[in-house]
């Protein structure tokens, strides 16, 4: 293992600092290091994963259509994209859908639909549109998305940012109504916060923002990048308070945990601002992606993981709440999207994570005191059984 780690150390760049473990394969919701020991992933890769590791049917398709023709660029039309595009519309009910790569590339598509829907339909003043997002959000790292980002480490050093982002506290809808203006062009929100350590907000908060929304004629755009794709119980985690977003941003478990795939989602009457050059990426729905994608979504429904998440999430939670110990301050999520806070002065998330790995399961802590767990959907009950008797032995000591 040290081996691995010593090229990574001498020929990589130190931009993550990995637990120490090397894994060489995986299979549903186990993962193994090299010397064949079994984790059972509470990770999924930040919830790439969701359809569990190399899952059978992605692999198939994936293969296949590896040998058939992977990529031809957007210049010319390629067999699988059509249908990658209709089964994502009809499962999501949106008219229109742009597929990118990323997820903040697709996060980056939505800003600047928003902002030429601004401008061409709404008739804000050009490069006077803003976009409205909340304090604690995160939404990738490029140079324009960490310039709302309210992190002081994602920002250090990366300046100047881009100018046109309005910040307000998550959870707050009177925030959001006393910032929309007549130049707010949209307002982009998790509908569970994810890295800023599974936030939650109070019961009909995302209802009275798409209300406020449509009262003010601005764009509702939900990153659901992580929350998305049957991860919180629902298709999507919006569906929780009935709400439809105008712009529904998709991506990691989109590539069903084999390659990256993301995609923005919406009406005609949005999306049309688009016009032919405007956008795209080289292999933004490529061949490849989109029959990986496709098979993604149609994995998803036939293996039921939406509901799969309700139930498996409630079983878990209800297990997570019998843990009695004075160092959980509190346990938040919906389906499986969940995370544990420590009271960090009677544990660390970090050594918890670590002994949490001794005993074979993968997990990571995010901003120092919540431990995310956040399975793949195929995980067994038999699994988180597992799972609840590592955390009550790791919580007991
Ligand atoms: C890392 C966590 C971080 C996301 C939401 C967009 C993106 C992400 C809601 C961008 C990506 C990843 C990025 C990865 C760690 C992980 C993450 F939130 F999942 F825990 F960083 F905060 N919207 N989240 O969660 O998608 O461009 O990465 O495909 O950067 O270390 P991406």
């Amino acid at each position: 293992m040290s081996q691995m780690i010593d090229l990574v150390t001498q020929y990589g760049a130190h931009n993550y600092d990995p637990l120490p473990v090397v894994l060489v394969k995986g299979q549903g919701a186990c993962v193994f290091d090299e010397k064949g020991k079994p984790y059972i992933d509470m990770m999924s890769a930040y919830s790439a994963v969701s359809h569990g590791h190399c899952h059978p049917a992605l692999i198939r398709v994936l293969t296949e259509q590896a040998n058939r023709l992977s990529v031809v660029s957007r210049a010319y039309h390629a067999d699988t994209l059509g249908l990658f595009l209709k089964t994502a519309c009809e499962l999501f009910n949106y008219e229109k859908a742009l597929p990118m790569n990323t997820g903040a590339e697709a996060v980056e598509t939505a800003i600047k639909m928003a902002r030429k829907w601004a401008y061409t339909v709404k008739k804000v003043a050009e490069n006077k549109a803003e976009i409205i997002s909340c304090s604690g959000n995160f939404h990738g790292r490029t140079v324009s998305i960490i310039s709302f980002s309210t992190e002081p480490a994602y920002r250090a050093h990366f300046g100047p940012f881009t100018p046109g982002f309005v910040t307000i506290p998550y959870g707050d809808a009177s925030a959001l109504a006393s910032a929309i203006n007549e130049n707010t062009a949209a307002f982009l929100v998790e509908p569970i916060q994810g890295e800023a350590g599974i936030i939650v907000p109070p019961e009909g908060y995302l209802r009275e923002c798409e209300r406020l929304c449509r009262k003010h004629n601005v764009l509702l755009m939900c990153d659901e990048i992580q929350t998305g794709l049957g991860r919180t119980g629902k298709l999507i985690a919006s569906e929780h308070e009935a709400v439809r977003p105008d712009c529904l941003i998709l991506g990691k478990a989109l590539g069903g945990g084999l390659i990256p795939v993301s995609m923005v989602l919406a009406d005609a009457s949005v999306m049309s601002v688009f016009k032919p050059g405007d956008h795209g990426s080289t292999f933004g729905g490529y061949g490849l992606a989109a029959a990986v994608g496709k098979a993604a979504l149609d994995v998803l429904v036939e293996e039921n993981l939406v509901a799969r998440a309700e139930k498996l999430g409630q079983f878990f939670m209800n297990g997570l709440k019998q843990l009695k110990s004075k160092a959980i301050k509190e346990i938040r999520g919906k389906g499986l999207m969940l995370g544990i806070e420590v009271d960090p002065r009677y544990a660390c998330a970090r050594d918890i994570c670590l002994a949490l790995l001794e005993r074979g399961v993968l997990s990571k802590e995010t901003h120092e005191v919540t431990i995310r767990l956040a399975p793949p959907l195929v995980i067994s009950e038999a699994q988180l059984t597992e799972v609840l008797s590592h955390l009550k032995a790791v919580f007991s000591q």
